[in-house]
């Protein structure tokens, strides 16, 4: 495979998912604490205790060639109460994890939001409520002029995610299911809180660059059915089409906002508010954003559908045990020759190359593009000879790599691709046993393993360093 020169080859974290320590260094509470604490059998503590063990991660990285680290700041580290006074205690922590980064030739993409408001915040309504916006801005404000040291900044992870996660399907906090107006409200205020932040780091001159993360699953019609092909449609503007164009294009388009109002009809849901003055906000921050970072993990195949919704999700990875159908938009099917993972998501990597290429013709405001997570969870433990031969990864990580190496030779602007993720970590609805790290995690002794799969990274790395 062959990449450009400065590519980044790296690997994705987050702070809630790998540093434990939850209840360190006056951190603040999370929306997660509680309803782990009530609803589920693990907690994200100590996960792979990244608060303590920084160290010998980072040098793993160093060590295996990796130029690229995705880490995120926990927001309630910093300020324990989503706003008012600092937590000096925080902020030294991440100076010393980026000191230690920086000294090793890793470079830090750091994110500012990553699924875990401070719990304050979350009372009042999280994203729904829009004073949340001018929290998220001076949170940012903080952290640029504090972190001088960071040149590469994320917004958000995933507005997509969590903004379906919390609203529709239930699976992330308050687990609200199927409030379509609270789904697409979100991702409005979550596009508007990016560009504020956007303007504010240009107003800053912050140097550097700025960026937002979006999860993008590609969505296919099931068949050529046409009642198929308008179900993908309305599946993509509830996962992808409104938050690109909320963040990409600047404005949102006519046909996105009528099927999102056809959606909430079919639900019987009100629609959402839109002010005109947040709508120049979207405009003029697209002027000055530097990149899109993609995950992308799988694909979907959209059925119409003509039922109420019902939503289960695999959190435990028996295979087959997922549905997905959604009233008013469609359901997801799966075609056959289509493998899957354990937790029912189709492998499908020529997707990642059909995303990358839609951003490349469809936004031609993008100037570059990071694939900012892309992985295989698997349920993992080492064998007889300590080691974890974690083939499957390999071949799936392999297979959409040469899918980026495909459309970089087309002419679109990749600069760079992160494993998630660099350890095992906590997975937010499925607990410890799916395993998605280059390096296994002992999560009683803490002690790291490299898996077959970072030697084959390592190689990967130096052959386009030699390239
Ligand atoms: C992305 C998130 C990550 C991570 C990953 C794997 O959506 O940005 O935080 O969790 O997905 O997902 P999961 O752990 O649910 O398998």
């Amino acid at each position: 495979m062959d990449f450009p020169k400065h590519f980044i080859f790296g690997a994705a974290t987050a702070a809630y998912q790998c540093e434990g320590a939850t209840k360190e260094g006056n951190k603040g509470r999370v929306i997660w604490d509680s309803y782990l604490e009530k609803e589920k059998h693990y907690t994200a503590d100590p996960a792979c205790d990244f608060y303590h063990q920084y160290g010998q991660d980072i040098e793993n990285c160093r060590d295996f060639g990796l130029n690229g680290l995705r880490v995120s700041i926990a927001w309630s580290r910093i300020f324990p109460e989503g706003y008012g006074k600092v937590e000096p205690t925080g902020v030294a922590f991440y100076h010393r994890l980026f000191k230690k980064m920086i000294d090793n030739g890793i470079e830090p993409f750091v994110t500012l939001h990553h699924f875990d408001s401070p719990e304050t915040l979350f009372k009042q309504g999280d994203w729904l409520n829009k004073d949340m916006i001018q929290h998220f801005v001076e949170y940012a404000r903080f952290c640029f002029t504090e972190f001088t040291e960071i040149t590469k900044w994320i917004t958000i992870n995933e507005p997509s995610t969590l903004a379906k996660q919390q609203n529709i399907t239930g699976t992330f906090p308050p687990n609200t299911k199927y409030n379509f107006t609270a789904c697409f409200q979100q991702q409005h205020n979550m596009n508007v809180a990016h560009a504020k932040v956007v303007k504010l780091f240009h107003d800053l001159k912050i140097s550097g660059e700025i960026g937002i993360v979006h999860a993008i699953q590609t969505v296919y019609p099931y068949s050529e059915n046409p009642s198929d092909k308008i179900a993908a449609k309305k599946q993509d503007v509830l996962e992808n089409a409104f938050l690109l164009e909320g963040t990409l294009a600047g404005e949102y388009s006519e046909k996105t906002l009528s099927i999102i109002n056809e959606i909430l009809s079919a639900n019987g849901q009100q629609k959402i508010e839109i002010l005109d003055s947040e709508l120049s906000m979207l405009e003029e921050a697209i002027q000055t954003v530097d990149f899109v970072g993609v995950n992308y993990y799988y694909s979907k195949f959209v059925a119409n559908y003509d039922g109420k919704s019902q939503f289960i999700h695999n959190g435990t990875g028996d295979k087959g045990t997922s549905l997905r159908q959604l009233q008013g938009v469609g359901q997801e099917l799966l075609p056959s020759g289509i493998p899957t993972t354990e937790w029912d998501w189709p492998i499908y990597p020529k997707g990642l190359a059909d995303t990358l290429r839609r951003i490349n013709h469809e936004f031609p405001n993008v100037k570059k593009i990071y694939i900012t997570e892309n992985g295989l969870g698997r349920k993992e433990r080492p064998d007889e000879n300590n080691e974890i031969v974690d083939d499957e990864r390999i071949e799936y990580l392999s297979a959409h790599l040469q899918e980026v190496e495909r459309v970089v030779n087309e002419g679109v602007n990749v600069q760079g691709y992160f494993v998630w993720s660099l350890q095992d970590l906590f997975s937010w609805t499925n607990g410890y046993n799916k395993r998605y790290g280059l390096f296994y995690v002992n999560f009683e002794t803490q002690q790291r393993i490299p898996k077959k799969s970072a030697y084959w990274y390592k190689e990967v790395i130096e052959k386009n360093k030699q390239a």
